[in-house]
């Protein structure tokens, strides 16, 4: 179900009655916890910021559970730049957590992506409440503790946010409207995609009045760059392959170059966008060494180019213009028989990629 599904204009309170019944009735007894998926980015993180706001200046208890600390360029919008601070804290299971009444989950409906996360909030009935903007993957909310509130023509889950507070009849204030518009910022890259709708500029005009200080938000996502950064980028550009007539971007990046600049593994979406800068270029892969014999995938296209498809050949997920998978030996296994030695399974990943890429360039060319 989504909020602009349909003719009729969709309500939280039917879609997701049993959230909307907690969200609605909580007080200082009630615990919600936040979380977004992992290796998490503005959009995700900004909502838990927002809305543990929200709850806050409700009196209503609330935990920001992730699966690992902010990277610096986000740090903002937990700290008192965007208001009061908001504590993050990186979830442990083995700590044996009091069970909360809701979590909510922001920007993915992806599950494994929650991991350990899911799989102990399954184990001990815990209900999940998804605001999300990307495609549903039904098996993976196929819950009776699930429910979703996902609007596929957002261009940022902060959106989908908003309309949830409003649903809830939740005053704005600077605390909130700041992060939210951290979200939008983010997600649309200083409203270049916006979905061809005014909406994610509409909503920029309702919250700008509450922003603290707009200019700072766009300098902590998008001008974020340390002299070492910009090294790691020129090394990351400097491997990028530009194939198939021009159409086809490829980065391979391998763990050193991490350590030898310092660089984040968030930092490596940024040679990746920037591989879509090009005219030419449709399709852009990076492949990223994250341990010896585990490499995670990222694939982002233009519009009209669908990276889906590739992403779930090995396991992986995300929506049309930007998908991702993690991938071992194991995932390739069933259909290659290669020697299984660390060095050569990036050329075995985009071995099995790149036809699956090209194919999807050709068709739509
Ligand atoms: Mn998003």
């Amino acid at each position: 179900m989504s909020p602009t599904n349909g003719t009729e204009k969709s309500s939280f309170s039917s879609i997701a009655p049993f959230s909307f019944r907690i969200l609605a009735g909580a007080t200082r007894e009630t615990t919600v916890w936040l979380t977004t998926h992992r290796q998490a980015d503005g959009d995700g993180l900004a909502c838990e910021a927002a809305f543990a706001a929200a709850l806050r200046s409700r009196d209503i208890t609330f935990k920001t559970i992730n699966f690992e600390a902010p990277g610096t360029k986000y740090q903002f919008l937990f700290d008192d730049t965007s208001g009061q601070p908001v504590p993050v804290t990186i979830f442990d299971p083995d700590f044996a957590p009091k069970k909360p009444d809701l979590i909510v989950v922001f920007d993915t409906n992806d599950m494994r992506l929650l991991e350990p996360l899911s799989s102990w909030a399954t184990e001990h009935g815990v209900p999940r409440l998804i605001i999300d903007h990307h495609e549903e993957l039904p098996a993976s909310t196929a819950s009776a503790l699930i429910e979703t509130w996902v609007d596929k023509k957002a261009a940022s889950s902060g959106e989908v946010l908003l309309s949830l507070l409003d649903q809830l009849g939740w005053t704005i204030d600077s605390s909130i409207a700041t992060r939210l518009y951290a979200s939008l910022v983010f997600d649309t890259q200083n409203f270049r995609f916006i979905r061809a709708s005014a909406n994610s500029h509409t909503i920029a005009a309702r919250l700008l009045p509450l922003v603290k200080d707009p200019e700072r938000i766009h300098e902590y996502l998008l001008a974020n760059l340390t002299p070492s950064k910009l090294g790691f980028m020129a090394q990351g550009l400097s491997r990028m392959r530009i194939e198939a007539e021009g159409r086809l971007a490829v980065v391979v990046l391998e763990r050193d170059i991490f350590h030898r600049y310092g660089a984040d593994p968030s930092d490596s979406g940024d040679v990746v966008d920037m591989a879509l800068n090009v005219r030419s270029v449709k399709i852009a892969m990076l492949l990223r060494e994250e341990s010896p014999g585990r490499w995670k995938v990222s694939l982002r296209s233009k519009k009209g180019f669908s990276v889906l498809e590739a992403a779930e050949n090995v396991f992986g997920g995300g929506h049309r213009n930007a998908a991702g998978a993690t991938v071992t030996w194991e995932t390739l296994a069933p259909q290659t028989t290669p020697e299984p030695s660390p060095g050569n399974l990036s050329a075995a990943i985009e071995a099995r990629l790149k036809p699956l890429l090209l194919d999807e360039i050709r068709r739509n060319m």
